[in-house]
């Protein structure tokens, strides 16, 4: 607990298990019932059915009850709601974009990563939007989601309070790589996060310093899809592409190319144009700018 916040598991937690204590009790005490009746009703036992009168007390009984159970799992969920809703003022802000397929960070200082690094016991308010479809940010860790919509500014906080990595999930069904939409919260040391949140921009060369394009690749989502190593993944590797030979199908007719700057820049502004054969025709097309186009192009020629 940090000036008072805390850890939002506690809260969301008592609810859920209360809920399922009452479903437990529920089914045991149905099941109980019905298998009493199934005996001491049956037909042999009572060949003469009979009505049977209401019974006003039974009635009040079942309708107070569940609606009490109701408005205490209502103040439960209220309660944790508002807090969730709630961002301490000190809060850091992250900016989210999600997008097919893969999620990116923006700090307060232009930083970027594809991983949510976080300093330990600060609260950390996420603003979240997406480039493209509906996706949504799931923390199970931290037992926060939230969608992540297009054209709009949706949020959420949490206070990292252990030091550790965290599973960051997309958990609104999203097209064909919703699966690979996944990646890291990194809770770090203030003092190991104050370190990875200054340096990159002054690179002391100690550290080789990734080459525009190849960010882009990272920060485009282009590497869910595609490996730089050679292994398959839903669509051809990066490794050897520029030069390569190999066979496209464009209106159902097969035709050989090698791949060169102007192939590379057709797939990407029209990935429907030509499918490379023996992959499905997934990929969407990535906004982007010529720029960063070029960059990307220019790096592509140096995966070897
Ligand atoms: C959702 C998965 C996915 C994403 C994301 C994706 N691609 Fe693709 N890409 C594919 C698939 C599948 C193919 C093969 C089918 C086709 O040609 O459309 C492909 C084909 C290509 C090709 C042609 C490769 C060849 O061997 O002919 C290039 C170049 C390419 N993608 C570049 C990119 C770039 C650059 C990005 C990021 C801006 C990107 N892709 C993002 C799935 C993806
Ligand atoms: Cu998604």
């Amino acid at each position: 607990m940090v000036n008072g916040w805390q850890h939002l598991s506690g809260s969301v937690d008592s609810v859920f298990f209360f809920i399922m204590a009452i479903c437990i009790a529920l089914l045991a005490g149905v099941t109980g019932v019905m298998l009493y009746f199934v005996v001491r009703y049956s037909r042999k036992r009572n060949p003469h059915p009979v009505d049977v009168a209401d019974n006003l007390a039974l009635e009040i009984f079942w309708t107070v009850v569940p609606t009490l159970l109701v408005l205490v799992i209502f103040w439960g969920g209220w309660k944790g709601f508002q807090y969730m809703r709630t961002v301490p003022p000190d809060a850091m802000l992250v900016k989210v974009t999600g997008r097919m397929w893969s999620w990116s960070f923006e700090y307060e200082n232009g930083k970027r990563s594809t991983v949510l690094n976080v300093p330990l016991q600060r609260p950390v308010k996420l603003a979240i939007t997406s480039a493209d479809v509906l996706h949504s940010l799931f923390i199970p860790a931290y037992r926060i989601k939230e969608d992540a919509v297009p054209g709009l500014e949706t949020y959420l906080w949490f206070l990292p309070d252990e030091i550790g990595t965290y599973d960051l999930f997309c958990t609104e069904y999203c097209g064909a790589g919703h699966s690979a939409m996944i990646t890291k919260v990194a809770v770090l040391s203030p003092k190991a996060f104050e370190q990875w949140y200054k340096t990159e921009e002054e690179s002391d060369g100690s550290k080789p310093h990734l080459s525009e394009g190849a960010e882009l690749l990272q920060e485009k989502g282009c590497i869910a899809c595609h490996s730089l190593d050679g292994s398959a993944k839903v669509g051809p590797t990066f490794k050897g592409l520029f030069g390569r030979k190999e066979t496209v199908v464009a209106a159902g007719k097969d035709r050989t190319i090698t791949v060169d700057e102007e192939y590379i820049l057709r797939s990407i502004k029209d990935p429907a144009a030509d499918i490379t054969k023996g992959f499905p025709p997934i990929m969407p097309a990535i906004p982007m700018s010529d720029d960063e186009m070029r960059e990307i192009v220019e790096h592509l020629k140096t995966l070897k």
